[in-house]
């Protein structure tokens, strides 16, 4: 199956936490790595006062089911030196969301697909358009369409990184 992955952070040194989950996600069990967008530095959502993120898309190709394939993000997660006890929205080193899986809708306690609240962030959905701006989320739309309606103007890309 093909899903989208999202990742983010705001400490430490975000733009290596970031490389360093795509190299772990890349070599997870039955998992690959297809390609990831650009990373972007991109301003506090929810609790604003705190550091700027580092945000990024990828793109991988797995055949875990989405609950092993979400507590192996879990897992890289805390590999990364991720702790869990920081607050909801807050910073944190790494953070990796489970965007979308093939077209699957997913409404549990622990997981829901595609992620709440994606389709109006433009930290995820700029990544996201970089890399397929045609995709479509199931019940919000074309990615470029829901782009549309975003701004965008803070989500800066960083250069390198492709
Ligand atoms: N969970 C449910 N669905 C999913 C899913 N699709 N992907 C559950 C991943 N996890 C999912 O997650 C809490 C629990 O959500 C998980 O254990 C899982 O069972 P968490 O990552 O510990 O909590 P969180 O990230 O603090 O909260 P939440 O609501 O997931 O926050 P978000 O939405 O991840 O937002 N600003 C910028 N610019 N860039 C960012 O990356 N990130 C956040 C965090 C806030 N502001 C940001 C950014
Ligand atoms: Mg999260």
């Amino acid at each position: 199956m093909r899903a989208f992955v999202g990742l983010g952070g705001n400490l430490g040194d975000p733009v290596a936490q970031i490389e360093s989950a795509l190299k772990a996600l890349d070599q997870s069990p039955q998992t690959r790595l297809i390609r990831h967008s650009g990373f972007y530095r991109t301003p506090p959502w929810g609790i604003t006062e705190q550091a700027e993120f580092v945000n990024a898309v990828a793109e991988i190709e797995t055949t875990l089911s989405p609950f092993q394939l979400l507590r192996e993000l879990l897992r890289i997660e805390v590999e990364a030196g991720r702790l869990r006890d920081e607050t909801r929205w807050g910073p944190r080193l790494i953070d990796l969301d489970l965007l979308l899986y093939g077209e699957s809708m997913i409404d549990e306690d622990n997981l829901r697909v595609p992620h709440p609240r994606m389709a109006e962030r433009a930290f995820v959905m700029v990544p996201l358009a970089e890399l397929e701006p045609s995709l479509s989320l199931p019940e919000h739309g074309v990615v470029s369409a829901l782009l549309a309606g975003l701004d965008t103007s803070t989500c800066i890309r960083l250069p390198g990184h492709d």
